[in-house]
């Protein structure tokens, strides 16, 4: 090892590395074996997902793109002159675009984001297009306690603190997760911030499966790179065409799972570890929750945010909300 290799960069790329392998074993040993969706996005991951957004059959970022369009001039107004955007799970970056073309001189964005070189590249692009605004980009876990850099002249900020945590992320978590991140968000961004958040709403099943069982099969890469992500970094010999994408609709629950699931009886070998699969037993790797207007509403205001504007598109199968605290 080089001094130069031991920077903290590649410190924080170790340790990132051993919670994914530490994550991987801990799921893998469950009586229901999982794995956290967090770790969907790596590089390819990161492009899949973005495939994903453009698909005829997913309907929530294109109802969430028309809730923005429509309302981002009243966002605008709630956040008032001098802002800076907070975004948790940026992504590429796309939708924030509607949210500072209709804030008046926004003073900084900073996207926060686990897939760092995917978001490096979109703060890139976005810097180019909105030259005055300071971009402070943040790569970190948002799904553990994050702290914002200094904003602003010696780190006093003049606007408002307006998060945004678009695409029914919230969703990704379970109830009781959901409310401490909502919880969290409100301590990082202090009082008096604001947060435009949007979550999917309950609708007819078939719509929602196959928003999560696309016909190009998409969503089925997207779901089975994980594996070909864990054969790579954690040095594993999952046969991805070992498993199967699996996706419906809990109503019990309120929630799409997805699973992989095992087409055989077959075992993965990762070190020392050995993981025995029985045909048909799956992997659950996600959860994504469908909420009811009110429901969200509950879980927010338990996390101590208020309601200052609720949003939905035409068809009613996405909401936005913009809480204040
Ligand atoms: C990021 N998240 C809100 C997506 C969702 O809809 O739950 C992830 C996703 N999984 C499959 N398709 C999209």
């Amino acid at each position: 090892r080089t001094a130069s290799r031991d920077t903290a960069e590649h410190r924080a790329a170790d340790e990132a590395a051993a919670l994914f392998r530490a994550d991987v074993i801990f799921g893998l040993s469950q009586p229901q074996k999982a794995l956290p969706p967090k770790y969907f996005y790596d590089a390819a991951g990161s492009r899949l997902f973005d495939h994903i957004c453009r698909l005829p059959e997913y309907y929530p970022t294109r109802c969430e793109l028309e809730i923005l369009k429509a309302r981002a001039a009243e966002i605008g107004a709630l956040a008032g002159p001098g802002a800076s955007l907070v975004e948790f799970g940026s992504g590429s970056s796309i939708k924030v675009r509607l949210l500072l073309d209709a804030m008046a001189e926004p003073a900084a964005y900073v996207p926060i984001d686990i897939s760092g070189p995917h978001m490096r590249a979109a703060v890139a692009r976005l810097a180019e297009a909105y030259p005055a605004v300071a971009m402070v980009p943040v790569e970190a876990d948002f799904t553990q306690a994050v702290r914002l850099p200094p904003l602003g002249e010696g780190g006093r900020l003049e606007g408002r603190r307006v998060g945004f945590f678009p695409g029914s992320t919230i969703g990704n978590f379970t109830p009781e997760a959901a409310t401490s991140f909502l919880a969290h968000v409100g301590e990082v961004l202090g009082d008096g911030s604001a947060l435009v958040i949007g979550f999917d709403l309950a609708k007819d099943r078939a719509v929602l499966e196959a928003a999560y069982d696309d016909r190009a099969g998409i969503t089925a890469a997207f779901n089975l790179n994980l594996l070909s992500r864990i054969n790579r970094e954690v040095g594993a010999d999952f046969d991805p065409g070992g498993f199967r994408h699996k996706a419906f609709f809990n109503g019990t629950e309120n929630r799409i799972e997805m699973h992989l699931e095992s087409v055989r009886e077959q075992a993965v070998r990762m070190g020392r570890h050995h993981f025995a699969f029985a045909r048909g037993e799956t992997i659950h790797t996600e959860n994504s929750y469908k909420f009811s207007v009110d429901a969200f509403l509950a879980m927010a205001r338990h996390a101590g945010w208020r309601q200052r504007a609720m949003w939905t598109d035409p068809k009613g199968w996405f909401a936005v909300a913009a809480l204040e605290r």
